[in-house]
């Protein structure tokens, strides 16, 4: 099978699993569970749960445990989109190709799916303990780590810096720090999180964050590429965004031609660690891979 298509499989089985995490649409709160499943089933790459899965399975993981971890990746990834979209934030229409949480609900009721994603992402990966007791050990680790990196130690701080300093000139110094807690944390808790359910080492948890810290940098770099030469039909979402929010980006510190570079770079040097794992399928590295040159 192709690269695509095996990704196309993988996509379609992540989202059978959101499905079946998220919550009923009952009771007279109703209201909140549509549009949590509006902001999450508004389709997305799922890199976050991809990433997760493989580094699982590359690790040694087997069977279910793994998907309510998945499920609440995704949920927290969701969130963050829904707030960085209101109003107060960017305050922007279009995301995934649809209008945005708080333009089809209305303000308050994006706030609220955004707060209730977050709560149900904790839910929901708590599940694994009555799934697997005998692995609570290696679930509360994984959601130690699904807390921190979504915290003031990971997006949220990397976020308060950037909203910060939207309009102000930032150092590279500075941007790198954003780049990490706002975009790496995430992937890192996703690639972390699957070597942990696996049963990997501290030592090996430790090397795939490494890993992980490049597969974000590189991937804010792509983005803040593509804000500059994509479409808003080929993103699902508005294009020169960082333009009209005032924002340092690497393309405007160090240029296109050398963000490129650097996109290669640091990705190579990721896939490079990513060889001392000795992968038995090259899906993991064809997905980082396909991640240097991604146009959306
Ligand atoms: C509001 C708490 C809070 C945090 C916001 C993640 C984030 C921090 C803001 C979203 C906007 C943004 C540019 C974040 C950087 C990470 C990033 C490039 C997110 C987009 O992720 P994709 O491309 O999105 O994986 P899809 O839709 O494919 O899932």
């Amino acid at each position: 099978m192709s690269f695509k298509d095996n990704q196309l499989e993988k996509v379609a089985y992540i989202e059978q699993v959101l499905k079946a995490y998220l919550p009923e649409k009952e009771g007279y709160q109703e209201l909140i569970m549509e549009a949590m499943e509006y902001s999450v089933m508004a389709g997305g790459k799922r890199l976050r749960p991809m990433l997760m899965m493989e580094t699982y399975r590359m690790l040694g993981g087997e069977g279910n445990l793994i998907e309510p971890f998945m499920a609440a990746i995704e949920m927290i990834h969701t969130y963050s989109l829904v707030h960085d979209d209101l109003p107060a934030m960017d305050n922007d229409e279009y995301r995934r190709g649809r209008k945005t949480t708080h333009v089809v609900y209305g303000e308050d009721m994006a706030i609220l799916a955004g707060d209730a994603l977050l709560n149900f992402a904790f839910e929901t990966a708590t599940k694994a303990f009555t799934m697997f007791p005998e692995k609570s050990t290696q679930i509360g680790k994984a959601l130690q780590i699904l807390a921190g990196k979504a915290g003031i130690y990971g997006m949220i701080g990397g976020q308060v810096v950037d909203v910060k300093n939207a309009g102000n000139p930032v150092s590279k110094e500075v941007l790198d720090f954003i780049y990490e807690l706002k975009t790496s944390a995430l992937i890192e808790s996703s690639m972390m999180i699957g070597a942990i359910l696996a049963g990997a080492s501290d030592e090996d948890v430790q090397k795939i964050e490494r890993i992980a810290k490049g597969v974000g940098i590189a991937f804010q770099i792509q983005d803040d590429i593509l804000d500059v030469t994509s479409t808003a039909e080929v993103l699902g979402k508005p294009i020169l965004s960082d333009e009209k929010n005032n924002k340092t980006t690497y393309v405007t510190l160090i240029g296109l031609e050398k963000s490129k570079e650097q996109v290669e770079q640091i990705s190579m040097e990721a896939i490079e660690l990513l060889h001392q794992f000795k992968p038995e399928d090259s899906f993991l590295e064809e997905l980082l891979t396909s991640l240097i040159h991604r146009e959306k």
